[in-house]
């Protein structure tokens, strides 16, 4: 059976409602295979975000990223990625408000940096962010009886 997965995060500003956005992550369908609370330091952020490197944002980004502890997921579902990005909704709370009212970011972002949660925008960018987060430890979605196929 296929299972798509995606990275996501609890960013800081959004852990003390990590409970609440938790609920509707299991809400809309994703099953959580992977949780983990870890605190960044500066250049584990910056490697996370490597891509962002040089832009202007990519100092307070990184700042922001490691200034305390952030909850990051491996959840699963039929086409992961798309949905958990549809979720959170466009990258500035302030448009996700305009375009997208109701999704994550607008309903607990606060500015362009911290806009609450993070979502893999690819299947590359999952299976590194996956990987990055998880190393070896991702645990295989398999239910009794059924078949896995492993997808990264
Ligand atoms: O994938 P997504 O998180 O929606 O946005 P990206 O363009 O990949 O930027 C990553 C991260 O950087 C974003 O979630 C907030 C921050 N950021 C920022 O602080 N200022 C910007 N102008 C753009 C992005
Ligand atoms: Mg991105």
């Amino acid at each position: 059976i296929y299972v798509e997965r995606t990275l996501a995060i609890i960013k800081p500003d959004a852990m003390n409602k990590a409970a609440e956005i938790e609920d509707i992550i299991l809400r809309n369908g994703f099953t959580i295979l992977q949780k983990r609370k870890v605190h960044l330091s500066p250049e584990q952020a910056s490697d996370f975000y490597v891509e962002h490197y040089g832009k202007m944002f990519f100092p307070s980004l990184v700042a922001y990223m490691s200034s305390s502890p952030i909850t990051v997921y491996v959840l699963a579902k039929d086409k992961a990625i798309s949905a958990w990005r549809e979720l959170i909704g466009p990258t500035n709370p302030f448009k996700a408000r305009e375009t997208h009212p109701g999704c994550l970011r607008d309903t607990y972002g606060k500015d362009q940096t911290r806009n609450a949660v993070h979502g893999s925008d690819s299947f590359i960018s999952a299976q590194r962010e996956i990987r990055f987060m998880f190393h070896d430890n991702v645990i295989e979605p398999i239910a009794a009886g059924q078949e896995c196929k492993d997808y990264l």
